[in-house]
């Protein structure tokens, strides 16, 4: 039992679409709080004891246990920092210049080692480098653009004790009959929307109900939001404008399994169910980060901001000749606006990357089930706020995937006089990782198949975003053309929002220099008795020469392909190397251009740009993303219309999503994903899978389940 003073108080910190850091606290808030230093003995304890002695054996690999220590005591020791250390935002490695990278060889000394910091101090943001080598701070840039930093799990977690200094809102949550012991509150980012907010770090403190269920997102204290100024430690504003909003009721809310009713006929009822691999699997992965599977080759790290980020993408092809196809691949930000204007709501316009971290956010996945058997798993090595080393284990994983698909086939009719079968199965390689910002959960896939082509693929699922409501069905609503959303259960709104994730693709088809081209299909019609045909289509290649002729808006009936080229490297018939995006499901964002959100991330005005390459351009909403107004997107860079023609250009995609949801949805969403296929276009000389090997009986073990199908027959 609780002691009957204590409060019991789940605080989240909603990373919004957002990582969740729950603790509780006693009266005495300094006394019991998890703190940093905690988080990180905890995540420790369970650190396999390698990573304290990880060194770095690649130009690109992540900073190391050690290495963050030292850092540590760089900074310390950095005269401006000396009084008082700052709070770690985010602190990654700094990496090497591409030509340094592409320059060294296994056995070669490694570039000096560098660490980019973003760190906050007495109001100011400051931009670091730190070179390890030296044991000293090269470069310390204060204060730059409109936007700050990520929150630390300080910063949230100090915004969350302050809101009860508010007697107004100790008065609004009784006043919606919830106990203090099941109030969950989280501090999502306020994005930005004018003078108003300019010039404090602030976040909106949003409340949730928890009693008898895990699922709090469901339960809403609608209405009552708390600005909190996090460095001056005050609540700026409360509104509460939902006083005669019920909070929705917990029913059918929770959705772990040991609460479900043992499934009945009427549940969906499979076998249990994994893929067999008589002589294990067939990839490596060579000293921490070096993937080597089939025909790839690739480095892979994980990220705190980007999740994870794949490197050095190498294809061989029939030569034997490994072959360069993407230097640098990662997600650069989410945007996920929601589409209601009201006091509590209109603010919502995540940025997860940049405010919260696709890799901050990714928790430990979960085995058999988030990644099947025979999975390798990486954790990744991060920073805390005090600038230790944190742990986050098992947090991507790798796995060979056979789903019965088909690589190449063909069968003759016996008509032609072959009695031809030829088929091959595709299997393929993932490295899979997941967000959990907040209540929604982000899985990013990169795929890479034997063919050449690499298909990178986001699902959403998690818990949708709610609005509670008086209305407890349609029947008793006035006028639905009020509501933002679908009702999904009683007296809950499933609010229309959408989701943006845009992906940085620095493409070096057989090296550096390459081009972006946009392959028309165009009508053409012929002249009056030249053919029986009156219309046929033509395939029209347009190289672009600078910035704007790369900003493409996709539409149906003016289709094209887009392809990035080596006009140096030509196949055996003299067609240009290259590969083509092949975009998937896809949205574009119909917000106004002058919405505040919308200028924030203006990446989402295009669904393809591409840039020179420039290390300091990889975030697509800025790099300083929290409140910032915009003055540091991928739109903004490239206004500057740069040439791209034979340089070493970056390719951005933007994969979108519009979200209506719909009843399915609640109180767990099942997996909707969408994705973008990367696909070789002459690249090869011919079908590169010609050779490979079909599948017989003798190849695989006979292990027969008791009731298979194939001993029912
Ligand atoms: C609000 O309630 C909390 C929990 O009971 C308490 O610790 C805090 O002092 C209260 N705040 C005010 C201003 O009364
Ligand atoms: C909505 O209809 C239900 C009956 O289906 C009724 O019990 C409830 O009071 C109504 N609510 C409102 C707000 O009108
Ligand atoms: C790429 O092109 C630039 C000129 O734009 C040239 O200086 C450079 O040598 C080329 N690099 C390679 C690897 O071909
Ligand atoms: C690289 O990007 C930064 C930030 O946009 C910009 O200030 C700089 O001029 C760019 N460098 C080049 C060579 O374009
Ligand atoms: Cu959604």
């Amino acid at each position: 039992m609780e002691k009957p003073y204590s409060i019991r108080l789940l605080i989240v910190i909603i990373v919004i679409s957002m990582a969740i850091f729950i603790f509780t606290y006693s009266r005495s808030p300094t006394e019991n709080i998890l703190s940093s230093n905690k988080l990180r003995s905890n995540s420790l304890i369970n650190t396999p004891d390698h990573h304290f002695t990880d060194t770095p054996l690649h130009p690109l690999d992540p900073l190391t246990v050690p290495e963050i220590y030292n850092i540590r005591s760089i900074l310390s020791a950095y005269a401006p920092f000396s009084s008082s250390f700052p709070s770690i935002n985010t602190l990654s490695l700094d990496e090497p210049d591409k030509s340094q990278v592409l320059g060294w060889k296994r056995g070669d000394q490694l570039p000096p080692r560098r660490a980019s910091v973003v760190s906050f101090l007495n109001g100011q943001t400051h931009l670091l480098n730190v070179d390890l080598d030296l044991g000293v701070v090269t470069n310390d840039v204060v204060n730059v653009g409109s936007g700050y930093p990520m929150l630390t799990t300080e910063d949230m977690t100090m915004a969350l004790e302050v809101i009860f200094s508010e007697l107004e809102f100790n008065k609004s949550i009784l006043a919606r009959g919830v106990d203090f012991n099941d109030l969950v509150c989280a501090p999502p980012s306020p994005g930005w929307f004018g003078p108003d907010e300019e010039g404090k770090r602030i976040v909106k403190v949003q409340c949730f109900s928890s009693q008898n269920t895990p699922n709090f997102y469901m339960r809403p204290i609608e209405g009552l939001t708390v600005t909190v100024d996090v460095d001056k430690r005050e609540v700026v504003k409360l509104t509460n404008t939902g006083r005669d909003i019920p909070v929705p009721k917990e029913t059918n809310t929770d959705y772990r399994y040991t609460t479900q009713s043992p499934f009945s006929s009427v549940g969906p009822e499979t076998n249990p169910m994994s893929m067999e691999q008589p002589k294990g699997s067939s990839f490596t992965v060579e000293n921490g980060h070096i993937v080597k599977w089939a025909n790839w080759v690739f480095h892979l790290k994980p990220d705190i901001r980007a999740g994870m980020i794949i490197s050095q993408a190498m294809v061989r092809d029939e030569n034997g000749e490994y072959r360069s196809v993407m230097y640098k691949g990662f997600a650069s930000e989410l945007f996920v606006p929601y589409m209601d204007p009201d006091q509590s709501w209109y603010f919502k316009s995540y940025m997860d990357a940049g405010e919260f971290g696709l890799g901050a956010t990714a928790m430990a996945l979960v085995e058999l089930n988030d990644c099947p058997r025979y999975s390798y798993y990486m954790d990744g090595v991060f920073a805390s706020a005090d600038g230790q080393p944190i742990i986050q284990p098992n947090m991507i994983c790798i796995f060979e995937s056979y789903s019965g698909d088909i690589g190449w086939r063909h069968s003759e009719i016996p008509a032609m006089g072959f009695d031809i079968r030829e088929s091959r199965p595709k299997v393929t390689l993932i490295a899979r990782m997941v967000a959990s910002v907040g209540n929604y959960d982000y899985i990013f896939d990169w795929e890479f198949q034997t063919d050449g082509l690499i298909r990178v693929k986001v699902g959403l699922s998690g818990m949708l975003m709610v609005k509670a409501t008086p209305y407890e069905n349609l029947y008793n609503v006035s006028n639905t053309e009020d509501m933002t959303g679908t009702l999904v259960s009683e007296n809950v709104i499933g609010v229309v929002h959408d989701h943006y994730i845009s992906f940085h693709l620095d493409m070096d088809i057989d090296g550096p220099n390459n081009s972006f081209a946009e392959v028309n299909l165009v009508k053409e019609e012929t002249l009056p008795g030249q053919s029986p045909r009156k219309s046929y289509l033509k395939a029209k290649r347009k190289v672009a020469k600078t910035e704007d002729d790369a900003k493409i808006k996709l539409k149906l009936y003016d289709p094209s392909e887009f392809h990035v080229f080596n006009q140096a490297r030509k196949s055996r018939l003299g067609n240009p190397s290259g590969y083509k995006i092949v975009l998937g499901g896809t949205a574009a964002s119909l917000l106004d251009h002058d919405d505040p959100p919308q200028l924030r991330a203006a990446f989402t005005n295009n669904q393809i740009w591409v840039t020179p390459h420039n290390k300091s351009e990889e975030w697509a909403g800025g790099l300083l993303v929290s409140q910032s107004k915009g003055e540091d997107t991928l739109a903004v860079w490239s206004a500057k219309n740069r040439e791209i023609e034979n340089k070493d250009i970056v390719l951005w995609y933007t994969l979108g999503f519009h979200h209506i949801p719909c009843q399915e949805d609640f109180p767990i969403m099942p997996t909707v994903s969408s994705s973008f296929e990367l696909k070789p276009v002459n690249f090869f000389d011919r079908n590169p899978i010609l050779n490979a090997k079909p599948t017989f009986q003798k190849d695989l073990p006979v292990c027969f389940a008791t009731r298979s199908y194939r001993s029912a027959s």
